[in-house]
C-alpha cells in the first residue's frame, strides 16, 4: 500500500497535484477541506461547527477533523492506498493517522512537501478567489491568517515526518505538470 501525506501551505498547490498522483498512482484522495466544504454545503451539524474557523482562516479543531478522517479512512477497506490532501495539518493529527494505519498496519510511506514562498501563495489564492467563491479566498487577511495558522501550527509536522526519515521535499513553483514530473520521480524512487 502506498500511503501519501501531501503537505504545504495554503495555495501550495496540494490539491491540484493530489488530483494528478491520484490518477497516476491509482489511490484515494482525501481533501479534509473538499470534505468540511461538502459538510458545509450539506449544512450538517459538522458543516455548521467546522463554517466559524474556516471563515476565519483558523484550523478545525483535531477533535473534529480526526473523528471525522477515522470514519472517512474505514470506508475504503480494499484501496491501494491514500493521498491525504491536507491532513494531518498539527502534530496531534500526524499522531492520530499513524495510530490508525498502525493498526491497519499501513503506515504512512512519505510526507511531500510542497516549498512555495508566501507573496506567490497570496498571489494564487487572491486569483482563486475571484472564481472559486470560497469565502476563504476572498479577503486577503484571511488569507494572511490561513498562513499564520500554517506556521504556527501545521509547519511542526514537517519535522514529525523528518524524524521517522518520510519527508521528501519539492519546489511547488513553476508549471504545473513540472512540478508533477518532480513528485512522480520521488514516488518511483520509494519503489524501487
Ligand atoms: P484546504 O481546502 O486544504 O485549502 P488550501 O490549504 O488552501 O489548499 P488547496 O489544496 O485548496 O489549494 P492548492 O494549494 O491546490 O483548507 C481550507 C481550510 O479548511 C483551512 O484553512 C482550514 O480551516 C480547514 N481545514 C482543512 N483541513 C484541515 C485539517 N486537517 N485540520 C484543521 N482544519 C482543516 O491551490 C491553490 C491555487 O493555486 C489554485 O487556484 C491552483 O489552481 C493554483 N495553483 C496550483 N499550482 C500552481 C502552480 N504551479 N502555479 C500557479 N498556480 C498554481
Amino acid at each position: 500500500m502506498l500511503n501519501l501525506v501531501l503537505f504545504g501551505p495554503p495555495g501550495a498547490g496540494k490539491g491540484t497535484q493530489a488530483e494528478l498522483i491520484k490518477n497516476e498512482f491509482n489511490l484515494i484522495h482525501l481533501s479534509t477541506g473538499d470534505i468540511l466544504r461538502d459538510e458545509i454545503k450539506k449544512n450538517s451539524v459538522l458543516g455548521k461547527q467546522a463554517k466559524a474557523f474556516m471563515d476565519e482562516g483558523k484550523l478545525v479543531t483535531n477533535e473534529l477533523i480526526i473523528n471525522m478522517m477515522e470514519s472517512v479512512i474505514n470506508e475504503h477497506p480494499n484501496s491501494n492506498g491514500f493521498i491525504f490532501d491536507g491532513y494531518p495539518r498539527t502534530v496531534e493529527q500526524a499522531q492520530a493517522l499513524d495510530e490508525m494505519l498502525n493498526k491497519k498496519q499501513t503506515p504512512v510511506t512519505a510526507m511531500l512537501m510542497l516549498v512555495v514562498a508566501p507573496e506567490e501563495l497570496i498571489k494564487r489564492l487572491l486569483l482563486r478567489g475571484q472564481t472559486s467563491g470560497r469565502t476563504d479566498d476572498a479577503n486577503e487577511n484571511v488569507i494572511q491568517a490561513r498562513i499564520n495558522e500554517y506556521n504556527n501550527k501545521t509547519a511542526p509536522v514537517a519535522n514529525y515526518y523528518s524524524d521517522q526519515d518520510k519527508l521528501l521535499s519539492i519546489e511547488g513553483v513553476g508549471e504545473i505538470q513540472d512540478i508533477f514530473s518532480r513528485i512522480k520521480s520521488s514516488i518511483q524512487k520509494l519503489n524501487s
